[in-house]
């Protein structure tokens, strides 16, 4: 009894630790994703567009620039034109990004997006909001800042 007690404790403790290992490697997985270099892309909340938001380099606390490249979700087509909104969120604290980028466009659906200003390093939620003409979308894109 005392035996098979402690065989079944060490196949729960077993079971516990792959359960963990799985969650962290989930979130190591995560954090990749959002890591602040990287290309994301996303359709909107809307499914009416296709969002692509590439920084120009890693993100870093202080002004940052991107590029956003929009799409119409159905065909394809570049979306030119738009008129768009970037805000940077820090979830965690309840605050945004001091200022507004500057956000030019830059033809064939792509717009530059500059002078990002992050306050401070760790998690931001970039949104973005997107007027082309009867139509409007959203979507955000998380980062981590070093
Ligand atoms: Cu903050």
């Amino acid at each position: 009894m005392n035996r098979t007690n402690r065989l079944s404790r060490a196949r729960f403790s077993r079971l516990l630790f792959g359960s963990l290992a799985a969650l962290w490697l989930a979130a190591c997985g995560g954090a990749e994703d959002t890591g602040g270099g990287g290309e994301q892309e996303s359709i909107g909340l809307r499914g009416a567009m296709v969002f692509t938001l590439v920084p120009e380099a890693p993100l870093v606390q202080g002004e940052n620039d991107l590029r956003l490249t929009l799409r119409d979700a159905a065909s394809g087509a570049s979306v030119e034109g738009a008129s768009i909104e970037v805000i940077a969120i820090m979830p965690a604290m309840g605050h945004e990004a001091a200022g507004a980028p500057s956000i030019e466009e830059a033809g064939e659906g792509a717009y530059a997006v500059r002078d990002l200003a992050l306050s401070m390093p760790g998690r931001w939620d970039v949104h973005v909001k997107v007027e082309h003409e009867d139509r409007i979308d959203e979507v955000h894109f998380v980062y981590d800042v070093l």
